[in-house]
């Protein structure tokens, strides 16, 4: 019988996982025992060995979070585990979405990840009003990196930041999310051999997630399943909650059901009203409201 070992999954394949081990040999492939929950990327595992290639993963490790994306129906799946920061990236063109944007902070805010918000492209001209409405976010204590992927702007500023820690890029897309882990990972080949000891077992699509060691230190989760990622899981008084304005404001609600919509004595309607939060961001919040998927009935 093989000792159990431990291991991060850094990559889902069609034909398995891709597990790598904490010696620094090459990533394992691995198949997980029918019985476990989804296994995702950024995941520590325990697995036995059948062969110095192949293993069997036995158990998932508690996570610190996770990461869940809209499935069908009502559901919702994982899709990265262990993450310790979304960096929303943002950019002049496409415009700003700021709509996409609360909903990334609320979803962070509830599941233990920080955020961090990355202007990209600032060689070009930004608006004064989307510079001014950016500009709110540090005020929630969200950090704000200006860069610029194309011409090397704030680069190893950023690098710096995303050292041990794993994090993730979400936005939409054109905003420079691959420019942006092309200037991180320089160097093609530590990104092609992380790809090619895993791919010799079966090919690795586009569409799979990948963890990448970064040179200076800390882990990237490159996924483009997640890059945009639903209101999946959250509550009402969640998606409230994740409007970090409004809390001081929530307990103070007459109603502790409180929806902050037309309730009587809402305290952050009135606050909205009052220009104590600011009124874009109040009907922004009305707005994923609204979007989000009616609360399931459970039995
Ligand atoms: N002007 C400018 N364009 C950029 C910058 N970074 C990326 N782009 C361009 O934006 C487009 C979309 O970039 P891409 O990385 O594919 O975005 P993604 O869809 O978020 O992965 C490409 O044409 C890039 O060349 C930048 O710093 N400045
Ligand atoms: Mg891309
Ligand atoms: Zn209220």
């Amino acid at each position: 019988m093989s000792a159990q070992r431990e291991g991060l999954v850094v990559a889902h394949l069609g034909k398995g996982i891709a597990v790598e081990l904490d010696d620094a040999t090459p990533p394992v492939l691995c198949q997980t025992l029918r019985k476990l929950d989804t296994v995702v990327v950024g995941d520590r595992v325990k697995l036995t060995l059948s062969s110095p290639e192949q293993g069997r993963i036995e158990a998932i490790l508690p996570r610190r979070s996770t990461l869940f994306r809209p499935a069908r129906g009502n559901e919702s799946r994982p899709v990265a585990a262990n993450l310790d920061s979304v960096y929303v990236v943002l950019a002049v063109e496409p415009a700003c979405d700021f709509l996409l944007l609360d909903q990334y902070l609320a979803v962070c805010e509830n599941s233990n990840i920080d955020a961090d918000l990355i202007l990209n492209k600032i060689d070009l001209p930004l608006p004064a009003d989307i510079d001014a409405e950016l500009h709110y976010y540090p005020t929630l204590g969200y950090r704000l990196h200006p860069v610029s992927a194309n011409r090397q702007i704030g680069i190893s500023e950023l690098a710096h930041t995303l050292q041990n820690r794993a994090s993730l890029f979400a936005g939409q897309s054109g905003v420079g999310k691959s420019s942006l882990t092309n200037a991180l990972l320089p160097d093609k080949t530590l990104r092609t051999n992380t790809i090619s000891a895993i791919s010799k077992h079966g090919r690795h699509t586009t569409t799979a997630a990948t963890l990448y060691h970064l040179p200076g230190g800390g882990d990237l989760i490159d996924s483009p399943g997640v890059a945009i990622f639903g209101l999946a899981g959250l509550t009402e008084a969640q998606l409230a909650w994740g409007y970090r304005e409004f809390q001081p404001y929530i307990a103070r609600c007459r109603f502790n059901d409180c929806k902050h919509v037309t309730d009587k004595d809402c305290a952050v309607r009135a606050a909205a009203e009052a220009g104590e939060i600011p009124l874009a961001r109040y009907r922004r919040f009305l707005k994923l409201r609204e979007k989000m998927p009616p609360p399931s009935r459970g039995g």
